[in-house]
Parts: C-alpha cells; sequence; structure tokens
C-alpha cells in the first residue's frame, strides 16, 4: 500500500477477542478515538471465510480498507495497522 492512498470511505478490523495482537490494535483505535467496525472471525465463521478470500489468509488482526471508488486493500501485521491509523489521524 502506498503513502498516497486516499482517505477510506470505511475501515472494519477482522480480529478475535482473546488475540492480544487484535486487542493493541483495539488499544490503539480507543487512543486515537477511532470508531472501527469489529468482525469477529472466531464468533461469526462466514467473516473468517471473507478474511481468507479477500485477504489471503485467516490470521488477525487484519485492516479492511474500502476506497471510495470500491477498492479494498487487506492490512495484516498489528504493528503495520497501529502505524497506519496513527498516519490516517494525524492527515
Ligand atoms: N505478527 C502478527 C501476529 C498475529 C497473530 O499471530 N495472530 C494470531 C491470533 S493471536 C492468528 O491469527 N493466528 C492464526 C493464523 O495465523 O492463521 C501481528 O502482529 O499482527
Amino acid at each position: 500500500m502506498s503513502e498516497k492512498s486516499p482517505k477510506p470511505a470505511h475501515l472494519a478490523l477482522y480480529e478475535q477477542a482473546l488475540c492480544p495482537f487484535c486487542r493493541m490494535v483495539r488499544q490503539a483505535t480507543a487512543d486515537l478515538d477511532l470508531t472501527i467496525e469489529s468482525r469477529d472471525t472466531m464468533r461469526e465463521p462466514h467473516r473468517r471465510q471473507e478474511l481468507v478470500e479477500g485477504g489471503g489468509k485467516g490470521m488477525v488482526p487484519c485492516l479492511r480498507i474500502e476506497y471510495p471508488d470500491g477498492a479494498v486493500d487487506w492490512l495484516y501485521e498489528s504493528a503495520d495497522i497501529i502505524e497506519y491509523l496513527r498516519q490516517l489521524q494525524a492527515d
């Protein structure tokens, strides 16, 4: 994903309640005062299927970034997700 990515139209976080990496991302969203839709891949198996089909693997956390033109990026790795959200909030 390039640094020139447009502002997202919608964000959704694929996560699991007991995942420590997911917890770090959730804490960052709270610190940044961001509200992001949560999609739990353990409680809702269809969300895991969506994640695997869209992002290529079932690992959580993963941030689904949808742009105004309908394009979608799937961002894995908690540190990368947190950095993306910080940049988004700073812009
Ligand atoms: N380096 C990753 C680690 C994420 C990770 O290990 N997630 C676990 C849950 S705590 C997972 O999804 N494991 C199942 C899989 O990789 O498919 C990050 O920081 O986000």
